[in-house]
């Protein structure tokens, strides 16, 4: 038995990049199961996890379901007291959860205006008064928080304030969004995250881009780490015989800093292909 998480395109869906990071930052092992927004799929998916209706939901090995974002990471670091999901301390306990509460209710105008898309980074937005007022007050909350913890995260070791802040980081990251230098320090750490790098990369694996993110804004380079180049490529023939993530022997191919290396399925090659470095395991082959 094990933690089911119901989930939209990693690429595109804000709240179940919150949801997987509470599991894959804190070390607690979960099943996705996805589904592309704007279809069926997503209600389809939904009925094995009833009543919920939105992605991210959760199923515990115990069979209950879990929906809304905020729900889950309580519900999380409940069961799982050891993982620090909040902060210990309770000043910067109570700080983390505040952090989460105006995240999950509030920023209406940055979220709509700015929708998250992890293919892309434009160089403007043109942004609204609205979205610079949203901006504006999270500076304040993230300079609040890092105050009063010392950093290095928002609420001092990486929680789930973090967790919550990581799609808008992302948006700063996409759509150039004006941030203080402090802010855009905190951004460029969620960049570089482990655990959002290998979201990022499986986003890219996902399939097809979604029409309705389509933005006309001039484009500029993804601000986060550059990642090894990498392109998949036809016809057998690798350095490796067994695929780095299962070990099953590999069936398609990708050169990736200038050597060729196979995988089991197209998946998993797409998403090292689109971050080599975020994949520990092909790191461990690529090193070896
Ligand atoms: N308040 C919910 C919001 C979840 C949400 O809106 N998820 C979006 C994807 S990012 C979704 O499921 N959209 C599909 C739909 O609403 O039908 C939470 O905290 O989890």
């Amino acid at each position: 038995m094990t933690y089911d998480l119901a989930i939209g395109d990693r690429a595109y869906s804000s709240w179940s990049l919150r949801g997987w990071l509470l599991f894959d930052a804190f070390g607690i092992a979960v099943k996705t199961h996805t589904a592309r927004l704007y279809t069926d799929e997503l209600a389809q998916l939904l009925t094995g996890f009833f009543p919920g209706r939105t992605a991210p939901t959760l199923r515990t090995p115990d069979g209950t379901v879990i929906s809304e974002t905020i729900a889950i990471a309580e519900e999380l670091a409940s069961r799982h007291p050891e993982a620090g999901i909040w902060p210990a301390d309770p000043r910067l306990r109570a700080t983390a959860r505040v952090l989460a509460a105006e995240m999950h209710a509030g920023f209406v105008a940055l979220r709509s205006h700015c929708p998250m898309n992890l293919r892309v980074s434009y160089t403007d937005c043109a942004p609204t008064d609205a979205v610079l007022a949203d901006l504006a007050r999270i500076d304040v909350l993230w300079a609040w928080a890092q105050d009063a913890s010392g950093g290095p995260w928002l609420c001092g070791a990486y929680s789930a304030a973090d967790a919550f802040y990581a799609p808008v980081a992302a948006r700063i990251a996409a759509y150039n969004l004006p941030v203080s230098p402090r802010a855009l320090a905190y951004v460029t750490q969620h960049l570089a995250h482990p655990s959002f790098r290998r979201w990022r990369a499986m986003g890219h694996a996902d399939g097809e881009d979604q029409a309705f993110y389509r933005r006309d804004y001039p484009r500029r380079p993804w601000p986060g780490p550059q990642p090894i180049a990498a392109a998949p490529v036809d016809g057998p023939g690798s350095e490796n015989d067994a695929c780095p993530y299962s070990g099953k022997p590999v069936t398609h191919f990708a050169m990736i800093g200038g050597r060729r290396f196979g995988f089991c399925n197209a998946f998993c090659r797409d998403k090292t292909v689109a971050d080599p470095e975020a994949w520990p395991k092909f790191i461990a082959l690529y090193q070896s």
